[in-house]
């Protein structure tokens, strides 16, 4: 007998990023939680192929292709939610780009689109979904961090500096939208094998330091971030607000 407070029955989530990665992993387990899904990404063929995987599986999966740095296009498909009846219950910001450089070597371009894909994209779609569940007087929003919201990593500072302002936006968002009925927080995943992370995970040298600086001794699996997702998509964390949860084998509490 699972404990209901995990169950997301009846609840629609929206995840952005979620064709691949740590976003099809939070998708699949908040599938399996119980709730219907809505899966995001640029290319409408790799969100299709994602949702016939997920039904394949017996999930609910919608499809909603769409750049989630333009504002026209998260406009629009808010809208377009609401013309079909679909209520975005728990909205997981987990859209995320990462670009490896020094900063004197930067070019603005890479700067903003790391900026504007990582963080400013939460704001937008926040925006969006906090104006429809603020008068339903209850929603979800998971927002994807990182160990980079609290430490600095030499070559990827625009991620940093956006995954940074991920834990502060959290913390907005739960400053005016809590009393509202809303729940904001975030999970901070630590080094993760995903395919954003292949350079790195290929590399023997970054793959020792990994399994040195982490006490667990190995790097983190996409699917290990699922019950972090549940529990803060869910009615078990209904009193909890601007928080971060950091599932990274316990890197950032040791030196
Ligand atoms: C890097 C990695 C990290 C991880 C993750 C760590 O280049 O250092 O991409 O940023 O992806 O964010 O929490």
């Amino acid at each position: 007998m699972t404990n209901r407070l995990f169950d997301l029955s009846g609840r629609t989530a929206l995840i952005t990023g979620s064709t691949r990665g740590l976003g099809n992993a939070i998708a699949r387990g908040l599938g399996d939680a119980g709730a219907r899904l809505i899966l995001n990404g640029r290319s409408a063929d790799a969100v299709a192929t994602a949702a016939a995987a997920l039904r394949e599986d017996g999930h609910t999966a919608f499809e909603a292709a769409f750049d989630v740095t333009s504002e026209a296009e998260v406009v629009r498909t808010f809208e377009r939610f609401d013309a079909e009846g679909l209520e975005i219950d728990i909205l997981v910001n987990n859209a995320g780009i990462q670009h490896r450089q020094p900063m004197v070597d930067l070019a603005l371009a890479d700067w903003q689109r790391v900026i504007d894909t990582n963080l400013t994209s939460a704001f937008l779609l926040g925006r969006e979904a906090a104006r429809r569940m603020i008068p339903r007087g209850h929603g979800k929003i998971v927002n994807i961090g990182s160990l980079t919201s609290e430490l600095a990593r030499a070559t990827v500072i625009p991620y940093t500096v956006a995954k940074g302002g991920v834990k502060m936006l959290t913390k907005g968002m739960a400053a005016e939208w809590a009393k509202s009925g809303i729940q904001a927080n975030a999970i901070g995943p630590g080094y993760m094998l995903t395919d954003m992370n292949e350079a790195l995970i290929n590399n023997p040298q970054f793959d020792a330091w990994v399994k040195g600086r982490t006490p667990a001794e190995r790097w983190g699996r996409p699917e290990e971030l699922v019950g972090a997702a549940v529990f803060l998509s869910s009615a078990a964390s209904d009193y909890v607000n601007g928080q971060m949860i950091y599932v990274d084998g316990g890197m950032l509490s040791v030196l």
